[in-house]
């Protein structure tokens, strides 16, 4: 070996050992987690784990033992109608606005065998979100599954148009590994489609004479505190809200464009008289954002629209 060949070989190696060691230190540590530690965990899958706001590409992680997969790449989910494995397949019939109808669906594995251990999150085994691609006729339904892994719940669309559902669960595998996903699919009401403009942003919101409001400013790839408070009818001080799925409330955000999901974590305890949760936004838009309480052993939804900066 020449001099000059020698001087090749050892700049070569070093390039390979730097890559090597560069490699080893990159997994030894993983890029720092742009969210606050620690805060907002209530151990449910669904909403657990502290936050959400993995860096964009992180892909499938860990969270309090559970996988969870990410639909949109960028903190969203619900976008796939598959993913890490598990397939949302609607096996209902055609649904008819203004009729009732039922939902059914499957969660098929990657033998396509449909799944039929769940764990339960949130008080229940399987939650599923159904709205209108104009953000229009949120319902929040939790199916039933017969024994050969069929969810069923019955369902009447108020309006014809093009649907969308989500599937926000948490499988069991056969070696007792937990699986979250959120899955989406769209669902067809036949008829004409006359999409209503989302509303104007606002920070509170009326449903049957209750008031809910919120306080906090949401950030791009940041999670971000957001408190509710509900106010009782004829001006009344704080209503008297009850537990609903193992929480003062249940959030759920979807973005205008996409119908991507977002995760939102409550605090398991109340501020006060206010209900805390969590929200990452995966980027700039519009959010219509969807609260569900419980007064009076009535579940009712608050609807906001919000724009992130
Ligand atoms: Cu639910």
């Amino acid at each position: 070996m020449d001099r000059e060949t020698l001087r090749l070989a050892l700049v070569v190696g070093g390039l390979v050992l730097a890559v090597l060691l560069g490699f080893g230190l990159g997994r030894l540590n993983p890029p720092a987690n742009p969210a606050r530690a620690g805060a907002a965990s209530t151990g449910a899958p669904d909403s657990a784990g502290g936050d959400h706001a993995h860096a964009p590409g992180t892909g499938a992680h860990s969270h309090d033992g559970a996988t969870v997969t990410q639909g949109g790449g960028d903190g969203a989910t619900g976008l796939s109608i598959s993913s890490a494995g598990y397939t949302l397949v609607p096996t209902g019939p055609v649904l008819t606005a203004g009729r009732a109808g039922e939902l059914r669906f499957q969660i098929r594995d990657d033998r396509r065998r449909a799944v039929t251990r769940f764990a339960v999150v949130h008080d229940k085994p399987m939650h599923v979100i159904v709205v209108r691609r104009d953000l229009t006729g949120y319902r929040h339904l939790h199916p039933t599954m017969s024994a050969d892994g069929t969810w069923s719940v019955p369902l009447t669309p108020s309006d014809p148009g093009a649907w969308r559902m989500y599937a926000d669960f948490t499988a069991v595998a056969d070696d007792g590994r937990q699986v979250a996903a959120v899955l989406g699919a769209d669902l067809a009401v036949p008829g004409g489609y006359a999409p209503r403009p989302l509303p104007a942003p606002a920070t509170s919101a009326t449903v049957d004479g209750f008031t809910a409001a919120y306080t906090g400013t949401p950030e791009v790839g940041r999670s971000a505190p957001l408190r509710f408070r509900v106010t009782a009818p004829g001006g009344g001080g704080a209503a008297p809200l009850e537990p609903y799925l193992g929480a003062y409330g249940h959030l759920v955000a979807l973005r205008e464009g996409d119908l991507g999901y977002l995760h939102v974590h409550p605090e398991p305890v109340r501020d006060g008289d206010a209900v805390t949760f969590w929200l990452t936004a995966p980027g700039p838009g519009r959010y219509r954002m969807f609260l569900d309480f419980q007064v009076g052993g009535v579940v009712r939804t608050a609807a906001f629209t919000l724009t992130v900066a």
